[in-house]
């Protein structure tokens, strides 16, 4: 198939699972065609089947706000109409969806067909779709989609009720290749010497730092798992509440064990180096950050909130608490990192779920799947 794909190409969970989607189809002989702003951050630019057209917004002084939603749908009708793309996938609602709605309906005014699919990837729908403002745009850009898929059926009965949308909403979930997401034992002997002493557990956080993340309360647990052990935080990532977390850090005396490393490119070789990661999330819709820990064999301690408990299976492959509840993830952290038997039997079981339930290789051809469905379906019945 040709496959466009838009997404936020910076650093988020959403333009991390199109970047990945876009990979694996393309290795799967799929010719891709990204229509962003940038080039999504996780591309090399030298792979095969993958294609990237730049959307360049000219400003004008006249403009007090440059158009960009405009020339995004402006460009996505140009580069379906010149590949002959079969279908669209925009990640994240808005304003991808209405963006696809209007390039879909240029094209249909010169009798082309482009049918659009947008994924749901949980803040398009939690915070700013909820936001008044946007949220009759935001229903309309998912009802006039040919097909929607939610990142967890949480996320899907959320949208269904906030919205008041009957119509289908499929299912399928975050996924992570288990073989770029992996413990390399000899890599990890080179690398963890530049993080923490051989003594030292080393837990691991990863976000976009934004307030949804609570990344305060990362900074809570560590500083009670490392008043009773050694330990060192990995800070992977960076966003508005970086400072607080710097500045709490520094309140409970735990700064120095703590490595902000910014936003990363390759977190694959970072994650095996944890033994821990951190997610006290006030909601996530899947969790990825998670997952593609778990794949590195690194179990979570998580909060018990939105699409998480899809991913988690609370003592089994990591542990669920209440939000905010610092004092029983620090206690239970230092716990399994004093009880080698019980966190290998958790790490492995995190390994095991991510290859089992959530490997590229199962959930990318549920996507191809809805890709065809979509096109047979909105081909006959436009
Ligand atoms: O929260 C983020 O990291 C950003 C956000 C995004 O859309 O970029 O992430 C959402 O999408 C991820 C990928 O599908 C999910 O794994 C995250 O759970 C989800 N974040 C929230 O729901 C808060």
């Amino acid at each position: 198939m040709k496959i466009g794909i838009t997404c936020y190409p910076t650093y988020g969970g959403s333009g991390v699972v199109a970047t990945e989607l876009g990979i694996e189809l393309a290795a799967r002989g799929h010719d891709i065609h990204f229509i962003t702003s940038a080039p999504p951050f996780r591309l090399t630019g030298r792979e095969a089947n993958i294609h990237f057209h730049e959307v360049s917004v000219s400003n004008y002084p006249l403009f007090e706000y440059p158009p960009y939603d405009l020339a995004l749908a402006t460009r996505m009708a140009e580069v379906a109409e010149l590949y002959s793309l079969d279908i669209l996938h925009v990640h994240y609602a808005i304003p991808h969806s209405v963006c696809a709605l209007l390039a879909r309906q240029m094209l249909a005014a010169r009798g082309k067909h482009l049918p659009f699919i947008t994924t749901l990837h949980g803040t398009d729908i939690t915070l700013v779709g909820l936001d008044r403002s946007y949220l009759p745009i935001t229903q309309f850009g998912i009802v006039q989609s040919d097909g929607v898929t939610a990142i967890s059926s949480h996320l899907r009965d959320r949208t269904r009720e906030a919205f008041n949308i009957s119509s289908e909403i499929e299912v399928i979930r975050n996924f992570v290749n288990c073989d770029v997401y992996q413990r390399d034992p000899a890599k990890v002997a080179t690398m963890r010497p530049l993080y923490a002493k051989p003594e030292e557990k080393i837990l691991a956080h990863l976000s976009n730092f934004r307030p949804v993340k609570r990344v305060t309360d990362v900074i809570e647990v560590f500083a009670r798992v490392a008043a009773a052990m050694p330990a060192r935080l990995l800070m992977i990532g960076d966003g508005p509440d970086r400072s607080a977390a710097e500045y709490l850090a520094a309140r409970l005396g735990v700064r120095d064990r703590i490595h902000f490393l910014g936003k990363q490119e390759n977190v694959n070789e970072l994650l095996p180096l944890a033994d821990l990661m951190i997610m006290p999330s006030e909601m996530e819709s899947f969790g990825l950050a998670a997952l593609e820990a778990m794949a590195c064999g690194v179990p979570a301690i998580a909060t018990r909130v939105g699409g998480v408990p899809e991913l988690i299976d609370d003592g089994i492959n990591g542990l669920l608490f209440p939000i905010g509840d610092v004092d029983a993830m620090g206690t239970a952290a230092t716990a399994l990192l004093s009880d080698p038997a019980a966190y290998r039997t958790m790490a492995e079981a995190a390994r095991k779920t991510a290859q089992d339930r959530f490997c590229a290789s199962r959930i990318i051809p549920l996507y191809e799947d809805y890709y065809q469905r979509v096109i047979t379906r909105t081909s006959t019945h436009p």
